[in-house]
């Protein structure tokens, strides 16, 4: 029997591609030099599309491949994949959810830590001579004992709050419910009150059209000059322009971001602000997790192939 054909959107370690290429036909969309021929040509036997998080599949490319079964996403966010064209045809999805939650909660507390307390610029300090020619380093802010708020707390949002605890902070978060699984985490009902009562905002929820700029420009007004906003979710949660104009004016104090509008080519308005810390989007970026999104991944590609049940199925 003739392997299955499967649209491949994105690159994958050497690890994932090898067995891939070993199980199924593998059409490297980021590698055609016309993908729109590609798609024309291959469109039409493709029945998995493979992907990654931020890349996912439109509605135009789910309509090219009208013999679709399958889009496994390299990632727990699905939001770059078009829901209802496939709800309307009946075609699978899947994620990679767990496996990264842990590495990903890590990253944003790290980015908290090193923002707070100038890491960069004191790496800078000392490499180019200031420590020994001008002195002591400014100082920085304290992280220990303050405020954190979460908004969205999910998986990795709680993990963030269990690490956070670590460092004795009063914690509350912000979500569609109260949960009572928290140790004693405080509720609050909307983003602005959330961000008026806290030193720190980590904004971890899952992305989707009604949490579009729900970081809205009362949000970030609320944290205020001395307040920092970390994003590991997507920059679809931030409204980035009245970030940007709050950062330039000191309207709010800092950011820690490892997500942007229109990755990987950000504004050029971030490079130049001394008060953000820029990552490229790699909180789940470790070997021991990629390896365990790649397994995932392509599980759920060979049990939909052999027609049990997928390990984790988002539709
Ligand atoms: C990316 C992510 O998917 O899990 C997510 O939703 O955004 C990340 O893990 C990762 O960079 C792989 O593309």
């Amino acid at each position: 029997m003739s392997k299955p054909q499967v649209l491949q959107i994105g690159p994958y370690p050497d690890w994932d591609q090898a067995p891939l290429d070993a199980a199924f036909t593998m059409h490297r969309y980021f590698e055609a030099t016309d993908r729109a021929a590609l798609l024309a040509q291959v469109g039409p036997q493709v029945r998995a599309i493979a992907t990654r998080g931020e890349l996912g599949a439109d509605a135009a490319m789910i309509a090219a491949c009208p013999a679709l079964e399958i889009i496994s996403v390299y990632g727990v966010g699905y939001d770059a994949v078009d829901l209802a064209a496939c709800r309307a045809r009946g075609i699978r999805v899947t994620n990679t959810p767990d496996v990264l939650t842990a590495d990903v909660a890590d990253l944003g507390v790290a980015m908290m830590l090193v923002q707070a307390r100038g890491m960069i610029g004191a790496e800078a300090w000392v490499r180019d001579g200031s420590w020994a020619a001008r002195g002591l380093y400014p100082l920085k802010t304290r992280v220990w004992g303050k405020r954190a708020g979460i908004l969205g707390l999910g998986r990795i949002g709680f993990e963030v709050g269990k690490r956070l605890a670590g460092f004795d902070m009063d914690i509350a978060y912000c979500d569609v419910a109260a949960r009572d699984d928290t140790p004693g985490w405080r509720f609050v009902a909307d983003p602005v009150t959330l961000a008026h009562e806290v030193d720190f905002l980590f904004v971890t929820l899952a992305a989707s059209p009604a949490t579009r700029h729900i970081v809205s420009h009362e949000v970030i007004a609320a944290l205020g000059p001395e307040g920092m906003i970390i994003n590991i979710s997507r920059a679809s949660n931030i409204d980035e322009g009245a970030l940007l104009d709050a950062l330039e004016s000191g309207t709010l104090g800092s950011a820690a971001l490892d997500v942007f509008e229109g990755e990987p080519a950000l504004n050029p308005r971030f490079l130049a602000l001394p008060n953000v810390l820029v990552q490229p989007h790699h909180a789940s970026g470790t070997v021991e997790t990629r390896k365990a999104m790649g397994k995932l991944l392509r599980d759920n590609l060979s049990a939909h192939f052999a027609g049990h049940d997928l390990p984790s199925p988002v539709l």
